[in-house]
């Protein structure tokens, strides 16, 4: 008989502990992109399956991004204040990647215990119990192999949860984290249902106009520095205006700058849109907060650690950070400088 691996005893014991929870509260990380959103949603359906009472919670209260708006389950989650009796349920945490990125801080204070379910490296433990798999490419991918321990029926609705959060963090399956095992369990979500062609287009080809305008001034404005191997896009409050965007217009288009030819690294800084609340910082009126998302096109280029130094985090080639009471000139300089140190050291 094979010997059980660490990984398969980690399942067990999430698995087990996750059978014991009667009342769960489930949340992921602010500003939620399919991953965070398809792992609530397929966590909530499990739990709620197996009889446990389950509520779905996001502390941001702004609108979710078009493109998982379709998510009918969405409708059921509770958004900004959380319910009044959270500090008796369990908070189970999906996609997240510290207690931070919860965005309610007292939430996470009271919470009488923590279950953390993550795929982020840099993933700070902040549970009682953690199951955190750096190389998996999608939190949906892990909580797939959970939910299989847990013994629960993987509905179409739950597969396609799963099949949403796995095809947008493996960039459409082509990061160099999309492995054999992604594709297996991306084939077997189908075989449970899942319309891929439906989800790609409702995650892909729905661009709103606006987000498409918001493009296109990304690309009119780009700045290439590193002899071509970095680009740099900002949007800054005036291209929200100029485009008629409002907020949660920006998932994706990093990847733009990262496809073109020679680059290596690439950077999107924006300003929150107007009235967009970003947990745990204040903006002075009138000045724009800045967010970064760096991405790059190695493993060897580490971004994690660009974003690390800023106080942020996320993955080696995905990171991002809020880049407190700077300029967009004081990003930029601090982009070109820490982007030509990890080129040389590369
Ligand atoms: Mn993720």
């Amino acid at each position: 008989m094979n010997q059980p691996t660490s990984m398969d005893k980690a399942l067990d014991s999430l698995a087990d502990a996750l059978r014991q929870e009667q009342r769960v509260l489930i949340t992921c990380h602010v500003k939620p992109d399919g991953d965070a959103l398809g792992c609530l949603i397929a966590m909530h359906q499990a739990m709620s399956s197996i009889g446990a009472d389950s509520v779905m919670y996001l502390a941001d209260d702004s609108p979710i991004a078009p493109e998982y708006q379709w998510f009918e389950a969405l409708s059921e989650a509770i958004f900004g204040a959380p319910p009044e009796d959270h500090a008796s349920r369990t908070l189970i945490t999906v996609d997240c990647g510290s207690a931070e990125r919860v965005g309610n801080e007292n939430l996470v204070a009271a919470a009488p215990r923590i279950i953390n379910i993550d795929h982020h490296g840099d993933n700070t433990r902040f549970g009682a119990v953690n199951l955190v798999v750096g190389g998996a490419s999608s939190t949906a991918e892990i909580l797939y192999f959970v939910l299989r321990k847990m013994g629960v029926d993987i509905t179409t609705e739950i597969a396609e949860a799963l099949y949403t959060g796995i095809l947008v963090d493996s960039g459409r399956f082509q990061y160099s984290s999309a492995s054999a095992t992604t594709f297996q369990v991306a084939a077997d979500l189908i075989t449970r249902g899942v319309d891929h062609t439906k989800i790609f287009h409702n995650v892909y080809e729905t661009v709103p106009l606006a987000k498409a305008r918001l493009l296109c001034r990304l690309l009119t404005n780009m700045t290439i520095a590193c002899d071509g191997r970095l680009a740099i896009g900002l949007l800054d409050s005036e291209d929200f205006e100029a485009a008629g965007a409002g907020n949660g217009l920006t998932e994706g288009l990093v990847d733009n700058l990262r496809a073109i030819e020679g680059v290596r690294v690439a950077a999107l800084i924006y300003a929150r849109p107007v009235g967009a609340i970003e947990p745990g910082h204040h903006e002075e009126p009138g000045k724009p907060l800045y967010r970064v998302s760096l991405r790059s096109s190695s493993e060897q280029l580490n971004v994690q650690k660009i974003a690390g130094a800023k106080g942020g985090g996320g993955h080696r080639q995905a990171a991002g950070y809020t880049a407190e009471g700077e300029t967009a000139q004081q990003v930029i300089d601090y982009l070109v400088e820490s982007v030509s140190r990890t080129l040389e050291e590369d």
